[in-house]
This record gives C-alpha cells, structure tokens and sequence, in this order.
C-alpha cells in the first residue's frame, strides 16, 4: 500500500478530487459537509489501474486548520499537491508546499482542478515553478476536474508512475506509528489510527505509548477498513488496543516499538530554512502527527538546541517543522542531529557544541557517536537511531578506541598509585577503580584489565610476583634464618610481633605465597608442609600426635593445626583412636 497526503488552498478541490478518484467521502464530519470545507484530516483509498492501493490522508487548507495539515503529512512521505485552474497560487499553496519543503518530501505530483472553470495553464506553469524550487522539485503535472472527471485516468496513470518511485521501506524497522485519531468501538474499546511509515505491526504485539512507556497489546488490526492480522509499512492502520482508555491517547501520541526511541525533550537540531537568528524564542514543532512548544537556543549558523514542553520519540536523522503559529509561518524544517545531548555547562560550551553540530548531518555514524561519547550502551544507540556494526568491549558496552586505551592507560596508573597506598592489600577493589574512572559500570573495570595487571576476587593488582613491601619481606627473610635447621619451629606470638608481623602483614605474606598460615598466628614457610611428609613417612604407622611432634621437632601449638591441615589435604588419614597413617597417594601435596 501507498499512502499520499493532499496538499493545497483552502478550496481548490482537494476534497472532491479525492472523492472523484475514490468514489469514498473524505470529509467525515457532517459539519464539514454542512459548511463545504475540511477541517480535520481524512481518509480515502483506491486501487490504482496497475493495481496498486493508494490511501489518501486529504487535508484541511484553511489557514486555521494548518496544525491537523501537518499532523496529517508529518508521517507521509508523498503529496498530490492541489490548486485551482481558476484560483492559482494562494497563502496556502504557499504554506503548504512550505510545509512538504520543510519535512523534506520529495515525492509529489500536481493536480489543477477546477479545470472546467477555467484555462488551467497558467495555474499550472505558476505551480510547478514553486513546486520545482521545494524539496519536491520538478514534479509530473495533469489538469482534472473533479466536476466533469476529465483527465482522471491522466491522473491514476501519473499515481502510478509516482508510487512505483517510492522508496520500499523497512520492514525490519521498529514501529513508530503517530496517532492521528483515537474513538471507541462498543466491545472493542480504543483503536487508534495512524500512518505506519515502516515496519510491521502484528496483532498481540507488545507495544509502547511512548509517553509514558506503558506497554499495551495490539488486541485487533484494521487497514483500509479490512481486519488484517499484520500491517507493514507504508500503510494506514487502524489499532485496536488492549489496556488503554481512549482519554489516554490521542493526536500526536505515539505507539513504539518497546524501547526502540529515545524519549526527548532536548534534542540538537540542523535548520534548513530561516536563519537560526531570526527564529522566535518560541516555536511549534511539528513531528509526526505531534505539535509541542519548543523554546529555541541558537548554536551555530544553522544549528540550534531545542528544548520540547513535552517528550517526544525522536532519533537521529528525523526530520520535523518548526512553525510560528502567530505569523502563520513554517520557519524551516529541522533535521535531527542528536537525542541525548550534552549539557551545556562551562562557558564556551555552547561555541564548542557548535563546532561539533557543525560536522553531523543526521545520518547514523557509529564512529562518530562513540567518539563523541565515549563509552555508550548498544541499546542507547540504537534508540537514539545508530545500528551498532562493532563488537562491544564487554557485555552490551561500546568504546571509542581511543577512549578505551587512555582508560586502560588510567586503569594501570590507579592500581599503582593503590598499591603505594596500601601495600598491604592484594590489589585496588574493583569498586574503588570503577569511582575512580568514572565509569557507569563495574563490568568495564574487569574488561579494561590487560597483562601485566590481573584481576582476582574482586581486586585489579599489578600482578607482579613477590610484590611485597621491604619491610614485610625484610621480616620474612629474618623468619626464614631463624626456621632454618628446624622448619616446624614456628615463631611464637611475641617473637612475630617484635619482627613487625601482625595480622595484616602476615594476610600480604601469605597472599604473596612468601609464609603460610597453618592457624591464627601460626606461620611457616612455604615448603614446611612438603617437608613434613618425609619425616612422618618414618615414623612407624600408625603413630600418635606426641610422635609426630617429636619427629617434626615442634610444639603442640604447631603441631596440631599442621596435622589437622594435611588430614584436610589428604596427606594423611586420621583413625578412629586419634592415631594416624600417611595416605598413600603417591608424595605430592598439591
Ligand atoms: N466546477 C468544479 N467545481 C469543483 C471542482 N473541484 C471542486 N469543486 C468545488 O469547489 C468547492 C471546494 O471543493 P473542495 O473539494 O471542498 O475543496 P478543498 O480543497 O477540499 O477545500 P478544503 O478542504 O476546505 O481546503 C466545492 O464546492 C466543490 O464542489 C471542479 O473540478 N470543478
Ligand atoms: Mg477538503
């Protein structure tokens, strides 16, 4: 399906045309039919001669009128502009083809009504001048009269030429469907109406109202007045949805595909039209079927930051209007650049933003984001409208490479500047480097780790062996003099304190594989348990604990938890009378 909007002067036959070609009432209101004029947006369809469907969304062309206009063409991507043989260009014909030049809609055709009235030439060569210096350019041109049909068939046969130039859209892309109506159905409940631009729609999809991000179901589908199970875009469609009153949406609303937009009310925007400069502080901005307040902050010659009264979906690369509703004037169309922009604190930021703006055009650029940010999660760039082609440095983080490497070059200086500040604990906490860095997630810290640095229980360290501090390793070697000759002789309390080993000097000794701690305050040196399985081996099995004390040439103290520490390591096996044997398992202790 194709969908194409009117477009044209209060009364040049926009209506009847769309009545002429498909035999359907676009005026839906008795007062619009009552006073001869359109005043909200309606909806037609036809088949053309090749068989294509084209649905219509005829507008209003009263000045006052001019928000539904826009609500109407916002989302619709081809317009069938309209003027009278017998009124020629008008305020807005004007405003209108404004409004099409502004949204950037490039695909059109031009129809002269009325044309039984009068000579439709001149109207004709005056319209397509205008139309040739809008975005919609040189356009193909037929005179009709809605009243005799005369040069209709010229018409379809020109629909259809234009249709088949139309861009195929995604049908991959996630829904934005802006709401154009909202009524109810007896037993049905709210349906709301729109144009899908791209994507699909299924019925029991989960679907967002974008405001507020409430989920609702699509409980029922409608196009073109047929109940359908799907819809893709470009269609109109008719939602009938699940968990929503009628007062809770309406116009200008719109239903998304669950967190597939960004949410804005700030968004940094490219103008094409008027000079930044000449802008109100105030405008309208219309976006899709949405007209919202925005307040305008020049940045650059033809960059500026708008902040929205109200939140809207935007992405990268939507176009929208800016329009002065008390002069009756589109100001320019605007094309945005950024979702998610930075604040503009320091003096000199907005210059600097500016600079910035003044190298993006609204396309997605990957590349650029990641420059711009830094450090960004794949779900924010895609709602922000940039598809993600590189692979993320942990979990769904990207990184600017360059960025990455300063950070790991950071990440190496902390660990170091910690280990010279605590020397006595085995590595910066993950927590503390991920404050120090700034960074949103602990999963970074850990993914920012290279050789040489090593990341265990918790901790980043340098993971440099024997890493210990002089006078923890003084001491050490002092416990290994004393030890020699008689390696179970393990220093006793006062004899540990005076060589400067408390609790948390022995906990690094021992973290540095330098001493072990067979119980609270008893250490050896590293090889002692090995040591100990040959001189056990010549005791005669099964041998007592005052055996093995003796052998070993120690106390009970170390005794004991020595024993107990090889029965754990299966060293040796422990018998129901306290005695014990050495398992036999072949030497090793590890
Ligand atoms: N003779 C003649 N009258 C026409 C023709 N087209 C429209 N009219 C008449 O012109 C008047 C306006 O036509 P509409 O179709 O309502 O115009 P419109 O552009 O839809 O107007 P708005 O929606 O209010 O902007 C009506 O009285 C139509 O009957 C035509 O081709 N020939
Ligand atoms: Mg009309």
């Amino acid at each position: 399906m194709h969908v194409i909007a009117t477009a044209g002067h209060v009364d040049h036959g926009k209506s009847t045309l769309v009545r002429a070609l498909t035999g359907m009432e676009p005026d839906r209101w008795a007062e619009e039919r009552r006073r001869g004029m359109t005043i909200d947006l309606g909806f037609a369809w036809t088949t053309l001669p090749s068989g294509a469907t084209v649905a219509f969304v005829d507008v209003p062309g009263h000045e006052r009128f001019v928000p539904n206009m826009l609500a109407g063409v916002g989302p619709v991507p081809a317009a069938l502009v309209v003027v009278a043989a017998d009124g020629g260009w008008m305020p807005q014909s004007a405003e209108h083809l404004a409004a099409l030049d502004a949204l950037g809609v490039r695909y059109g055709l031009l129809a002269v009504t009325r044309s039984d009235l009068a000579d439709p030439t001149p109207a004709l060569a005056q319209a397509r001048a205008h139309l040739a210096e809008s975005s919609l350019g040189h356009v193909e041109a037929v005179a009709v009269s809605g009243a005799t049909g005369a040069g209709l068939d010229e018409l379809g046969k020109a629909l259809d030429r234009l249709v088949a130039r139309l861009p195929v859209p995604d049908t991959a892309a996630p829904v934005r469907l802006w709401v154009d109506r909202s009524f109810t159905i007896r037993g049905s409940g709210t349906v709301v109406t729109g144009t899908l631009g791209a994507g699909s729609i299924r019925v029991g999809d989960a679907l967002e109202l974008a405001a507020s991000h409430r989920l609702v179901r699509v409980r029922g589908l409608q196009s073109l007045g047929a109940p359908a199970q799907q819809a893709t875009g470009v269609a109109r469609v008719a939602v009938n949805l699940r968990g929503v009153e009628r007062t809770e949406i309406r116009r200008g609303d719109a239903l998304v595909s669950p967190d597939r937009f960004q949410l804005t009310d700030l968004v940094d925007v490219r103008l094409h039209g008027d000079p930044v400069g000449t802008l109100p502080p105030e405008v309208t901005l219309h976006a899709g079927s949405a007209a919202v307040i925005a307040s305008v902050r020049p940045l650059g010659t033809d960059t500026a930051r708008l902040r929205l009264s109200a939140p809207l979906p935007l992405r990268i690369g939507d176009r929208a209007l800016l329009r002065d509703p008390g002069r009756h004037h589109v100001a320019g169309g605007v094309t945005v650049l950024d979702v998610v922009p930075p604040p503009l604190r320091r003096r000199g930021a907005a210059a600097a933003r500016a600079a910035v703006l003044s190298t993006m055009d609204g396309t997605s650029d990957e590349a650029g984001e990641l420059r711009r940010r830094g450090l960004v999660r794949r779900s924010d760039l895609a709602r922000m409208g940039v598809p993600v082609a590189t692979a993320p440095v942990t979990a769904d983080w990207h990184a600017d490479p360059a960025h990455w490497a300063a950070l790991r070059r950071r990440l190496a200086e902390e660990v170091a500047r910690y280990r010279d500040t605590h020397p006595l604990e085995p590595g910066a906490p993950v927590e503390t480097l991920r404050q120090l860095l700034r960074l949103p997630d602990r999963a970074l810290v850990t993914a920012l780790v290279a050789p040489p640095l090593v990341a265990r229980e918790g901790r980043i360290s340098s993971g440099a062996p024997g890493g210990l501090p002089a006078p923890i390793a003084r001491a050490v070697d002092q416990v290994r003099t004393e030890l020699a000759g008689q390696p179970f002789r393990a220093p006793d309390s006062e004899r540990l304190a005076a060589l400067g080993l408390g609790p948390k000097e022995i906990g690094a000794a021992v973290r540095a594989g330098a001493l072990v701690r067979i119980a609270e305050g008893v250490v050896l040196l590293p090889d002692a348990l090995d040591a100990a399985v040959p001189v056990l081996a010549k005791l005669s099995a099964p041998f007592t604990m005052a055996q093995a004390r003796e052998a070993l040439g120690t106390t009970r103290r170390v005794a004991v938890p020595l024993l107990e520490l090889l029965d754990r390591r299966g060293v040796t096996r422990r018998l129901p009378d306290d005695t014990r044997v050495l398992a036999h398992r072949g030497g090793g202790l590890d």
